[in-house]
């Protein structure tokens, strides 16, 4: 829309009733202030009166804040969450002893695809690595003990955890006690006491300083991707990491965390990726029945991984 052409019609409680006339009783419309002519203008020609209008609603107004939004990167942005130094460490170590890991998911969307993409990333540093899925019914979330030992009893030496296992105190000390040790990624608000894991990060800690609070646990298990395989160590690898961020515009969107912000971001250019080149994301006859009757490697987050 180009400026000062057409008079905008502007978003009225009375055009609203309108729109349902047998609706019942009126809707508890709320309405946004309109922005004056200038404003609706301010972002033309790249940014349309309702596009200036639709951000304004959301907070972003002018248009400055409005192509810092729109124009953000997907990157990740300081300050650096809580845990996620001692992670990346804790990882390279593995790779540099050359141990076994195993990535501990979960059975949603999110827990899905933050699993696919963990494992995609640690076998992209050269690391022996495959995927673990609890069952929903028969193991529950996040870490068990029946699973813990085995995970040890098969050989791994680290277990990385996404989307799950914040507070699992007790199962975290079992794998300790075998010789398991345990990195936990996850963006659920803890309830109670933290595992004294290698390391734990969650945006949603005590204590956690990064900004991107609403990450769904693909958004954070990307973040961690993102320190192992861009560190100094390692060198930028950006196709590696730009082909992660289907899993990551799929689980965030299936977890239904907020979309502003970073997940905004992160979707935005997840989705760009999926029209690019689109993943096989389930493959028939791979799903698995549960983790632990198929080892420790099974064919959910396998399937996707690939
Ligand atoms: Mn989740």
């Amino acid at each position: 829309m180009t400026s000062g052409k057409q008079p905008h019609p502007g978003p009225t409680s009375e055009a609203a009733r309108t729109l349902h006339p047998t609706a019942g009783p009126p809707r508890p419309w709320r309405v946004r202030p309109q922005l004056s002519l200038a404003e609706l203008d301010a972002g033309a020609p790249e940014l349309t009166r309702l596009q200036m209008q639709l951000l304004a609603n959301r907070g972003i107004v002018g248009a400055a804040d409005a192509f810092a939004y729109l124009r953000a990167s997907w990157r990740a942005t300081p300050p650096e969450p809580l845990g996620l130094a001692k992670a990346v460490a804790r990882v390279r170590m593995a790779r540099t002893r050359q141990e076994r890991v195993v990535v501990f998911g979960d059975y949603d969307v999110d827990g899905l695809t933050s699993c696919a993409l963990m494992v995609l990333a640690l076998r992209q540093m050269g690391i022996d690595t495959s995927a673990y899925l609890p069952s929903r019914s028969d193991d529950g979330r996040g870490l068990n003990a029946a699973a813990v030992r085995e995970l040890a009893n098969g050989g791994a030496s680290l277990v990385v955890t996404t989307d799950c296992s914040t507070t699992n105190v007790a199962e975290v000390q079992l794998a300790t006690s075998l010789g398991l040790d345990v990195v936990i990624t996850d963006h659920h608000a803890p309830q109670g006491e933290i595992a004294a894991a290698c390391a734990v990060v969650n945006p949603r800690q005590l204590g956690c300083p990064s900004t991107e609070k609403n990450l769904a646990g693909v958004g954070v298990a990307l973040r961690v991707a993102e320190a192992l395989l861009t560190g100094a160590e390692t060198g930028s690898d950006n196709d590696t990491l730009d082909a992660l961020l289907d899993l990551v515009a799929v689980g965030t969107i299936g977890d239904v965390v907020a979309l502003t912000k970073e997940n905004w971001r992160l979707v935005r250019a997840g989705l760009a990726r999926l029209n690019r080149a689109p993943r096989h994301l389930v493959r028939a006859g791979a799903v698995p029945q549960r983790g632990r009757a198929h080892g420790r490697c099974n064919g959910g987050a396998a399937a996707i991984a690939h």
